[in-house]
Order: C-alpha cells, then structure tokens, then sequence
C-alpha cells in the first residue's frame, strides 16, 4: 500500500512553494558595510538584517522610526515596510555606515 506517498509529494510543493506575498529580503553586514547598500522591495516586505563582522553593528532608521539592539556576530533584526518611501537608516555605533531602502507601492509591482 503505497499509494499514501502522493498526497505527501503533493503537501510539499505546496509548502516550498512561494509565497504570494510577505517576501524576505536579506541584507548583509560585513567589512562596515550593509550590503547591498541599497534594496528596492515591494511594500510589504520584510527586510531581515543580519551581523557578519566579528564586532557589534546596529540598525537605526534615520528618524529613530525603528532600531535594532546592538547585533553580535550572526545576529539578525527585521522590520516589515508597509508604507512606500525611502528609508535611510545608519549604525549607531559607526554612524559612517549608512544605506537604504527603497519601498515600492505593492500595485507597481509586475
Ligand atoms: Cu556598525
């Protein structure tokens, strides 16, 4: 009686498939750099940041809107933009290291 195997097969490509919406964007930070430096997402969208250095960096909208605690090696923040615009934000501990993300409004999308 292996017939049961098909329904199985069946869940899991609905399970690994993409979601239609909530994507995650990963941006890494490395060498004092968030890279990439700059994302353009959809709103919607949630941004997962995530500590490569060996040193604590941090992540603080440029108006204090949001702000991450300090990261420790491999540590992660996300924030989820549901408002289209321009985000600027900055490391509070090495202010040098700024970057952005851009939010498009979820309709713009193709
Ligand atoms: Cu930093």
């Amino acid at each position: 009686m292996k017939a049961f195997l098909a329904p199985v097969a069946v869940a899991a490509a609905v399970l690994f498939a993409p979601a239609a919406q909530a994507e995650t964007v990963h941006i890494g930070i490395k060498d004092f750099m968030y890279t990439p430096m700059t994302v353009t997402v959809t709103q919607g969208t949630t941004v997962l940041w995530i500590n490569l250095d060996d040193i604590p960096h941090t992540v603080v909208e440029k108006n204090k809107a949001w702000r991450s605690g300090a990261l420790d090696t491999n540590d992660t923040y996300n924030h989820t933009f549901d408002q289209p615009g321009t985000y600027e934000y900055f490391c509070g501990l090495h202010p040098q290291m700024v970057a952005k993300v851009i939010v498009k409004p979820a309709a713009a999308k193709k």
